[in-house]
């Protein structure tokens, strides 16, 4: 099998990089080492920037996303026992975020590409890469038994945090940068009514606490949590208790409780590798970088980042310009490190940390209040919560967007 693109993951990054490609014309194939199901029913991200949205609207696949997402122009922060409104909307000059569950994108994806006639391999296992350090790269797999072999002129490694993609890189080729922070993220979804119309982020001396939602009717709590704790050990009743006595005195008593439909932990890190391009293979998404949950940026980040190297590849096969190609790890990481800077800024205000000592807890109210009381601190929160305009920081070297 031959094509011009291969991508490995069925993820946002590969699902979003295959339509765009198909778009432009450019045939692909994705390899994807689970089942559709699987892929569709791990509950992630729940917050998409703008620019997402919008590139999704040009895929035109955007009919059920305006009409079950929920459009929020503000986010609340609590902390002192207070909540306390930013209004994204104001603070960013007339942008806003929608609440669309990370498994309906996908699902939107999916779909579409299945309507396109395109070629998924689900169940695709022990992927390998190959020659894509020269000019003709490969990919083998084995499905149902049989060994199979897809010739390609590119590789896009979408394939997550733990995929292949970047574990095939020599470790003298790449620089990581990483920050596991001490403590995870308990997340709990249930059919009960959101407790806010808009998303809380809670700093308690109990530790941190979000409340998001998926629908109107479909909730999603999240309580901060150590690293060691086994999620079989948290009853649901306990889980609801413990939110409980993070929030404000209005929302505890409003809160509506109900059987999880799913419950589970995630640890919080940082991490970038750099470059994201080794010749012929090319790094999206999870699999060049994480951000810890808690700005809502990794899903947005592999959106802005196959907006990159959709561009390039057009580039490419329309102009025969490798200009955009050989620009798009530094493009790409421009946007990345003000996202994890956002992200870990957004952590660190919020949480509690095991050597939290006086003077830590004291800063982080001061960040806290500062950032409700003055207008230009809103402003930055809020250009960076709806999303950095994907041509900021543009490199002066001329690299293109
Ligand atoms: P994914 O989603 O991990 O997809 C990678 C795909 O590659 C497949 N794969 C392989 N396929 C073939 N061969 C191999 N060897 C393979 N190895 C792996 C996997 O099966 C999978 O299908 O990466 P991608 O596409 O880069 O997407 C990244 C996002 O999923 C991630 O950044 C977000 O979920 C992060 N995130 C959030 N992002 C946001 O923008 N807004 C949010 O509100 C938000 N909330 C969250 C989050 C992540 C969370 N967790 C669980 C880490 C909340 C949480 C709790
Ligand atoms: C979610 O709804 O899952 C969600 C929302 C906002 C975040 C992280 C996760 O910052």
């Amino acid at each position: 099998m031959r094509t011009k693109v291969a991508i490995i993951g069925a993820g946002p990054a590969g699902m979003l990089l295959g339509q765009l490609l198909h778009s432009y014309g450019i045939e692909n194939v994705i390899l994807e080492r689970q089942t559709k199901d699987y892929v569709l029913s791990r509950i992630r991200a729940g917050v998409l920037e703008q620019g997402t949205v919008e590139m999704l609207e040009t895929l035109g696949i955007t009919g059920r996303l305006h009409a079950e997402g929920l459009v929020h122009e503000g986010i609340e922060l609590l902390f002192g026992g207070q909540r306390h409104r930013v209004d994204l909307t104001r603070a960013s000059g007339g942008k806003a975020v929608t609440v669309y569950g990370q498994t309906e994108v996908t699902r939107d994806l999916m779909d579409a590409r299945e309507a396109a006639g395109l070629t998924t391999q689900y169940l695709a296992q022990d992927v390998a890469l190959h020659d894509f350090d020269g000019k003709n790269p490969r990919v083998s797999y084995t499905k149902d038994g049989l060994t199979h072999e897809l010739a390609c002129d590119f590789i896009a490694g979408c394939d997550g945090f733990h995929g292949v993609s970047r574990k095939v890189l020599p470790s003298s080729a790449l620089q990581t940068y990483e920050r596991v922070y001490p403590f995870g993220w308990l997340g709990l979804l249930s059919d009960t009514r959101p407790v806010s119309n808009e998303l809380i982020y809670t700093n308690h001396e109990r530790g941190f606490a979000l409340c998001s939602m998926r629908s109107p009717t479909r909730s999603r709590y999240y309580v901060q949590c150590s690293l060691d704790e086994k999620v079989e050990a948290w009853t649901d009743d306990m889980f609801w208790d413990e939110l409980r006595r993070r929030l404000d005195r209005e929302a505890a008593e409003s809160l509506i409780t109900g059987p999880s439909l799913e419950k589970s932990i995630a640890p919080l890190r940082s991490f970038v590798a750099e470059p994201m391009r080794f010749g012929r293979l090319f790094l999206a998404g999870d699999a060049a970088h994480i951000v810890p949950p808690t700005g809502a940026k990794g899903l947005n980040l592999a959106a802005s980042d196959v907006h990159y190297l959709s561009h390039a590849l057009r580039e490419f096969y329309d102009d025969k310009s490798s200009a955009g190609l050989d620009h798009y790890s530094a493009t790409a990481l421009k946007r990345v490190w003000k996202a994890v800077r956002f992200s870990w800024w957004m952590t660190s205000m919020t949480h509690r940390f095991p050597d939290n000592d006086g003077f830590a807890t004291k800063l982080q109210q001061a960040e806290l209040d500062y950032v409700v009381r003055s207008s230009a601190a809103r402003s930055s929160l809020a250009e960076n919560y709806v999303g950095l305009p994907y041509s900021f920081g543009k490199p002066a070297d001329g690299a293109r967007e």
